[in-house]
């Protein structure tokens, strides 16, 4: 059976900082469908998603969500476009874009039993509610201390959509993302900078993380075991990956909207994407956050190439041996 390759254009207004929508061209011009080819995949390239710019007047916020008329829309036909292929056996890479996109949401639907590692340096849990302004040094980011970081980023809510939490007029436009997730089925790896709001609800829900701290103290081998028997304590569960890339280190991945210091390292970031194939469970997979417009070239080109190189890891480069059958099936071996 063939693997899909979804690309995914999200728009220039969501996050904080444009540019991150042209994020998926630059990783298909620098040959990642050439590369997954030789990997072994059969690749299905599915375009990239267009989607017209509508005008801040014409979309203006619901309380503190910003764009959200767009954003509903751009992430529902993703989420569409996602669920036709996972509904036909494919495992589905989506680029990104910012991480708003929650794709997977549909994909989750195809796999009831589903568990998600999402690798990232902030936990994308704000609801509406809790979405805050703060100055970047508060908030970890690593752009002028004194620029500010207005609420309503959507890019740092899809969580809370998936666990189906915020409910109400605020949201109604987002609505019709599935509440497909269970606090149980996710964990974290790669977290250091989390909101005081997320705090609590990662406290009050229960869900497990692995923040940079766990990283220095175990190893990222004792992580990545410790995060599967959390949520997958039998090896035997579906497993969509979501990569943020700004879970790296800026020094690794320095072109992303809201990098923070003190990351993971190439390796470690490798580690996971490969430890995941290994498992033969992976149905799902996100790459995102890579934004091609904020850097000088040096580092533009460094970020897109480890986008392309962590693709490879979790779709099975240098891994001759993996365990189970979902992967051997949409491997097409
Ligand atoms: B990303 C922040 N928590 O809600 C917010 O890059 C950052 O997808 C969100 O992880 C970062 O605006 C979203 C301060
Ligand atoms: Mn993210
Ligand atoms: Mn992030
Ligand atoms: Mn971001």
């Amino acid at each position: 059976m063939a693997s899909q390759l979804r690309f995914i254009s999200s728009p220039k207004t969501v996050a904080p900082r444009p540019g991150v929508d042209h994020g998926p061209i630059h990783i298909v011009n620098a040959g990642i469908i050439d590369q997954l080819k030789g990997l072994g995949w059969n690749v299905e390239f599915g375009g990239h998603h267009q989607f017209e710019e509508v005008s801040a007047e014409s979309d203006p916020p619901i309380g503190k969500l910003k764009n959200p008329r767009l954003v509903s829309r751009v992430t529902n036909a993703v989420s569409n476009t996602v669920s036709d292929h996972a509904k036909q056996g494919r495992l589905v890479l989506t680029l990104g874009g910012d991480h708003s996109l929650a794709s997977y949401g549909n994909d989750l639907s195809q796999f009831p039993d589903a568990t998600v590692v999402w690798v990232d340096a902030h936990a994308d849990i704000n609801t509406p509610h809790t979405t805050e302004s703060g100055r970047c040094q508060l908030k970890g980011c690593l752009f002028p201390s004194d620029e500010l970081v207005l609420p309503g980023n959507i890019h740092g809510m899809p969580v809370s959509f998936l666990l189906g939490l915020p409910r109400d007029e605020e949201t109604a436009t987002l609505s019709w993302v599935p509440p497909v997730l269970k606090p149980n089925k996710i964990v974290y790896i790669g977290l250091r900078d989390v909101d005081a709001g997320e705090k609590k609800i990662l406290k009050d829900l229960g869900i497990k993380a692995f923040s940079m701290h766990e990283v220095d103290k175990y190893g990222i081998g004792k992580v990545v075991e410790m995060a599967l028997d959390h949520v997958n304590p039998n090896r035997d569960l579906p497993i969509h990956l979501s990569f943020d890339v700004d879970a790296l280190d800026p020094t690794v991945a320095p072109s992303t909207g809201t990098p923070v210091r003190g990351g993971l390292t190439f390796r470690e970031g490798h580690y996971i994407c490969e430890a995941i194939f290994e498992t033969g469970l992976l149905v799902g997979l996100d790459l995102v956050e890579v934004n091609p417009t904020l850097a000088d070239s040096i580092s533009i080109e460094q970020t897109v190439k480890v986008g392309c190189s962590l693709i490879r890891s979790a779709l099975g480069e240098f891994i001759t041996r993996y365990t189970k059958s979902i992967t051997e099936r949409s491997r097409g071996d």
